[in-house]
């Protein structure tokens, strides 16, 4: 095997790997990113030179780019992701599935000879700080400039990681072949630490170290080794006295997961000294610490966000993390400044303009009714940011053990069903409750409005084996942990019988977090309710918002109703996940319906 440069590894089995997958793809050369300087500096001018980036204003945006996908190519495809277990029952009901034996051989003629006339990059990478006991380490073969840069970003990539790779190593192999959609395939195979991805470019089905690896691998690692991998962002909260306690919180899609990894607080209490760290806006890897408590990382190094709706005001801190080293996908170009724009950013769409698909965008075209075809940036258009240019980027964020965590949230969208916040009893009751976690879709999202999605931990598409068996390893890990966190859920979008939102949520969520970490405390007293711990209205802090008592309370009231027609979708829910639904919870179940009355 011919390499351009030296290889970053002697290990052979890593190398038999790589010419394995050169010989089926036949690439012209390969190249192994050692992510210095000046090699990045090259791939970007030579990505430049042939359109797949462009760069941008190099004095208000530095060392930032703009990549368009193909347009029939711009989000994750779940109905063409596949965990492939030897047998189908250990991918579950819930997964696509295909048999790893035929799998292997559909893609291998999809693989074949696609990097003819192109080069092979060989990424070796980290998910985790290197060295740390939490770290995995993967390879990540692609024939895309743009995966390169953008694993540079998301993962800790380059020549350091070589030492560590051996036999475990994750190896992931990406090709765009010739991005045909009836043939993109997003492949796992958890029995062989493998991914194969092919025929797509687009972030969430080629940056392998994200959702293939760091959810739908680990998850299925991390059952087997007695850790977790989680869809969670991980924040700290400090208190003016110094002291910072952190929270974990698992959301589904269009619930502002990253705007609360990065909240401000408000006036109220930032004039107090309070303040929130950022360690993590999608992904928690967590394990049971020497003292006994659950421990976080967050395995990524950067952020994948959603670009519109970020602004001044829904999250100043993501947006400053954009202003340098930053790669935009599917974005609004605007031509007069050479810089990037997008729906939400503000209310002056930039008069000569590209829009995400590259051709000429005139702003009063836009209907809310069809984004996809008359909006300058496509709906789902990302940033791709160094997580350490975000300026509430935790301290802790390198900190090879992590961070202890003192909650896990986890939260939906819905009208009327949940409280603004409540707590489970215990453990069981806990993943009980995010085993129900749902959202209900919203005018936004394509289809019926008002239809709940049950959504479990905001794992439905990234768990990697039956999702039975991934509630069985949630109820093990409690047994695990001597100090484990308190467990709660929250629901920011309640809303009147017109519709309108009651909460105001964005920063204000703070004052959600703060009753939360109080009961961690024990200095907060609640009402015991048929679904969990609810607030007294006395404990919620109201000062500097416009929240009256009455909306407070009916915040946090029980819709019965509500809940007794939940209870049904939750039954058609669990016969769905299976036989391998663990007991407990079926009992958790019966039990909630029985304090329902
Ligand atoms: C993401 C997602 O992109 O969850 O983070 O879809
Ligand atoms: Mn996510």
């Amino acid at each position: 095997m011919k390499f351009e440069n030296k290889a970053l590894t002697e290990n052979k089995y890593v190398l038999d790997w790589i010419e394995e997958m050169a010989s089926l793809t036949n690439p012209d050369r390969i190249v192994w990113i050692t992510a210095r300087e000046d090699q990045l500096e090259a791939l970007r001018k030579e990505a430049c030179s042939t359109g797949e980036l462009t760069k941008l204003n190099e004095e208000l945006l530095p060392n930032c780019y703009l990549h368009r996908t193909a347009v029939n190519d711009v989000a994750r495809v779940e109905a063409r992701t596949f965990i492939c277990t030897r047998k189908k029952e250990d991918a579950g009901n819930i997964n696509n599935w295909i048999d790893p034996v035929e799998c292997y051989a559909r893609l291998t003629k999809l693989y074949k000879n696609s990097m003819v006339g192109r080069t092979m990059y060989v990424i070796p990478y980290a998910m985790g700080q290197l060295g740390s006991q939490f770290a995995k380490y993967g390879v990540e073969l692609t024939d895309s400039i743009y995966v390169v840069l953008n694993m540079v970003i998301m993962t800790r990539a380059g020549e350091a990681v070589g030492k560590y790779l051996d036999e475990n190593f994750i190896k992931g192999l990406h090709s765009k072949a010739t991005l045909d959609p009836d043939n993109r395939y997003i492949c796992h195979f958890p029995e062989d630490n493998t991914i194969w991805s092919v025929n797509s470019g687009y972030g969430g089905n080629v940056l392998l170290g994200k959702k293939c690896f760091a959810l739908r691998i680990a998850s299925y690692l991390g059952k087997n080794e007695g850790w977790m991998a989680e869809h969670m962002l991980i924040l700290g909260l400090q208190s003016p006295d110094g002291v910072i306690k952190y929270i974990a919180a698992a959301f589904p899609s269009a619930c502002g997961k990253t705007n609360l990894a990065m909240l401000i607080p408000p006036e109220y209490y930032s004039k107090k000294g309070y303040k929130i760290w950022c360690v993590g806006d999608d992904i928690a890897w967590l394990r049971v610490g020497h003292d006994g408590r659950l421990w976080a990382i967050n395995p990524e190094n950067g952020f994948f966000g959603v670009a519109p709706g970020t602004n001044e005001h829904s999250n100043p801190n993501a947006l400053a993390a954009t202003k340098r080293d930053a790669i935009f996908t599917n974005v609004c170009h605007d031509l007069d400044n050479n810089t990037v724009w997008w729906e939400g950013l503000n209310d002056d769409p930039p008069k000569n303009a590209l829009n995400w698909k590259g051709e000429k965008w005139d702003y009063r075209s836009y209907d809310k009714a069809d984004k996809i075809n008359t909006s300058g940036a496509h709906p789902n258009s990302r940033f791709t940011a160094v997580a350490k240019n975000c300026p509430c980027v935790s301290p802790e964020f390198d900190n090879p053990d992590g961070v202890p965590i003192s909650a896990i949230v986890f939260g939906g969208r819905r009208a009327k069903t949940a409280p603004l916040v409540y707590q489970s009893f215990d453990w069981q009751h806990g993943t009980f409750v995010g085993s129900i976690m749902a959202s209900e879709t919203t005018a936004a999202a394509a289809g019926a409005i008002g239809v709940v999605r049950r959504d479990p931990m905001a794992m439905r598409p990234f768990v990697g084996y039956d999702m039975g068996d991934y509630w069985a390893h949630w109820l093990e890990m409690g047994k695990k942990i001597p100090d484990p966190p308190k467990i709660f859920h929250v629901n920011w979008f309640r809303t009147d019988d017109e519709g309108h939102f009651i909460w105001p949520g964005f920063g204000e969520n703070m004052r959600v977090l703060m009753w939360i970490l109080a009961r961690c405390d024990g200095k907060a007293e609640a009402k015991k309710t048929p679904i969990g711990y609810v607030p007294y209205e006395k404990d919620i802090n109201l000062e500097g918002i416009d929240v009256s008592d009455e909306t407070l309370t009916e915040l946090l009231s029980i819709d019965t109703a509500s809940w007794k027609e939940d209870i049904e979708n939750i039954k058609e829910f669990y016969s769905l996940v299976g036989d391998r639904v663990p007991e407990e919870l079926k009992e958790e179940l019966k039990a909630l319906e029985k304090r329902l009355g």
